[in-house]
């Protein structure tokens, strides 16, 4: 079927998803053939795990942690550094039939520019800035926090790459809006709200913190409600789209989020707590919450909760 007929495809940024659901940063990003098996397996597109410029080894093990409703993780960016990951971009580029959006990440606006550039010379449709990430020193959180310095990057990035830029959004913030607003005037062409939630937890019997890190970030049910919250804040007080992200599990969650103003839903722990198919199984349910409520397109019911 053509995207012009088909109810679910959606227009984010100038690139067409043929269904509202994409894969979440830093779950089964890491090669190409996981990123093929998930657009095979329905997602209407992909972003792989954040890379930067070096390589890290992340933090030691344990790095995640069950929790009721959720995940808390403090991983702690590992990746290869962009110079190795190019090679699986380009070959994903060759596999993956749906858009293929690169993470990238930074310690300055110049490296940032730079992580993207490559990236997207190596083949991405676009590319996320995880300006977000909650439990790693002088990268994500300050970024996240201070829309002075996001907006330098931001800026950066657009004069590097000729693709759309999209700004992953912070929920550890007092006002998520005013870093979104600072982020589209900047130049983001989409946001994605949100990175994960700052959390800890404690094991009794040990009586010390579990995670190697010791604080980490929450994502999984827990915190939809949160995550609905800030794309409802943002929908009000922006018009670029947005991707909402916490904890959508079911073809529920993902009308609700798009109730609230998000144009599509990033899918990450539900991947791996329940399973690969929890795309195809959200987008059969979207389908048929439309043909049931008499919308022609998933477009038609983006902000309709407003
Ligand atoms: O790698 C991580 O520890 C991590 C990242 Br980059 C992020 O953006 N969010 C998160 O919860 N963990």
């Amino acid at each position: 079927m053509g995207l012009k007929n088909n109810p679910l495809s959606i227009c984010i940024a100038g690139l067409e998803f043929r269904n509202p659901t994409v894969l979440a940063s830093g779950i089964l990003g890491y090669t190409a053939e996981s990123l093929r098996r998930i657009v095979e397996g329905g997602a209407g597109a992909v972003v792989t795990k954040s890379v930067g410029l070096a390589s890290r080894t992340g933090y030691e093990n344990p790095t995640v942690v069950q929790v009721s409703c959720g995940l808390i993780n403090a991983m702690g960016l590992p990746n290869p550094g962009i110079d190795e990951f190019v090679e699986e971009i380009s070959r994903a580029k060759a596999v993956v039939k749906s858009p293929l959006i690169v993470s990238v990440f930074g310690y300055s606006a110049d490296e940032y520019a730079l992580v993207a550039r490559k990236a997207i010379e190596a083949g991405a449709d676009a590319v996320e800035l995880n300006v977000s990430c909650p439990h790693v020193e002088n990268t994500g959180q300050e970024i996240g926090q201070n829309p002075k310095l996001l907006m330098d990057i931001v800026s950066k990035v657009k004069v590097s790459v000729q693709k759309p830029v999209i700004v992953k959004l912070s929920p550890n913030v007092t006002n998520i809006t005013e870093i979104g607003k600072a982020a589209v005037q900047a130049g983001a062409d989409a946001l994605t709200a949100i990175n994960t939630v700052k959390a800890l937890a404690i094991n009794a019997e040990t009586a010390l913190p579990i995670l190697s890190n010791v604080r980490g970030g929450l994502s999984g049910p827990a915190i939809k409600p949160v995550a609905l919250r800030c794309v409802y804040d943002l929908y009000e007080q922006v018009k670029t789209p947005i991707m909402g992200c916490g904890g959508i599990t079911t073809w529920q969650d993902a009308v609700e989020f798009l109730l609230a103003g998000a144009s599509a839903v990033q899918i990450g722990t539900a991947v791996g707590l329940k399973d690969p198919d929890v795309f195809q199984a959200v987008s059969r349910g979207v389908k048929t919450y439309l043909k049931k409520k008499g919308y022609k397109s998933v477009q038609e019911v983006v902000g309709v909760a407003h």
